[in-house]
């Protein structure tokens, strides 16, 4: 088998217009995401899954402001708007979003390290299992869709490239944060590594 797999990316309430941390335009990938999902036959949904007083969220850590930068142990870390806490109405998936998806990976769940990347935590290092459930499938392939362009979609781009994957971006499914342009320099640091963009 060479199958390829749909990695669909934190689409997620919080994540779309109205949300804690609104990507714009992100609930606009919905219905293209939902039609891709027939033309794969492994699909994975991503969550960004937040335990209450994560240490990525700006409220965390008194004074600082969203969006800033701080050093964790495993290196820089943007401070974010708290978002995606478990169990909370914006780490739901978006409301037109098909569930029908073969697994549901969750990921960001320890207190005190982020995980952008379906695959490996901030650290680059300790794996989210993502990985080897694709290659007990038979896959080969990754195609990913979703939120942020710039933040987890790029990240688990990068990951998968780096585990050997084949890793197609399809960018009309996905939006991005965009920080003073983190968006075209996603882009073009994910050609560089090898991505198709589509
Ligand atoms: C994301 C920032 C924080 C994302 C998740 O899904 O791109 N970005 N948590
Ligand atoms: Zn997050």
């Amino acid at each position: 088998m060479h199958d390829t797999a749909l990695l669909m990316i934190d689409i997620q309430t919080d994540f779309c217009p109205g949300g804690a941390l609104a990507v714009a335009g992100g609930d606009e990938v919905v219905p293209l995401v939902n039609r891709l999902q027939d033309a794969y036959p492994v699909r994975v949904l991503t969550q960004d899954w937040h335990p209450a007083g994560h240490s990525s969220f700006a409220a965390s850590h008194p004074g600082a402001e969203p969006f800033s930068l701080v050093e964790m142990s495993y290196g820089p870390q943007v401070l974010w708007p708290t978002h995606c806490v478990q169990g909370t109405a914006g780490a739901e998936f978006h409301p037109d979003l098909r569930r029908d998806a073969d697994l549901v990976l969750r990921k960001g769940f320890r207190p005190g390290i982020d995980s952008y990347s379906a695959f490996f935590e901030n650290d680059h290092e300790t794996p989210t299992g993502l990985g080897g459930y694709l290659r007990e499938r038979g896959v080969e392939a990754v195609a990913l869709c979703g939120l942020a362009t710039d933040f987890c979609v790029k990240f688990s781009a990068l990951d998968a490239i780096r585990l050997g994957f084949g890793v197609t971006l399809l960018a009309e499914a996905c939006r991005g944060i965009d920080m003073a342009g983190s968006v075209a320099a996603a882009m073009a640091e994910l050609r560089a590594a090898g991505v198709v963009v589509a």
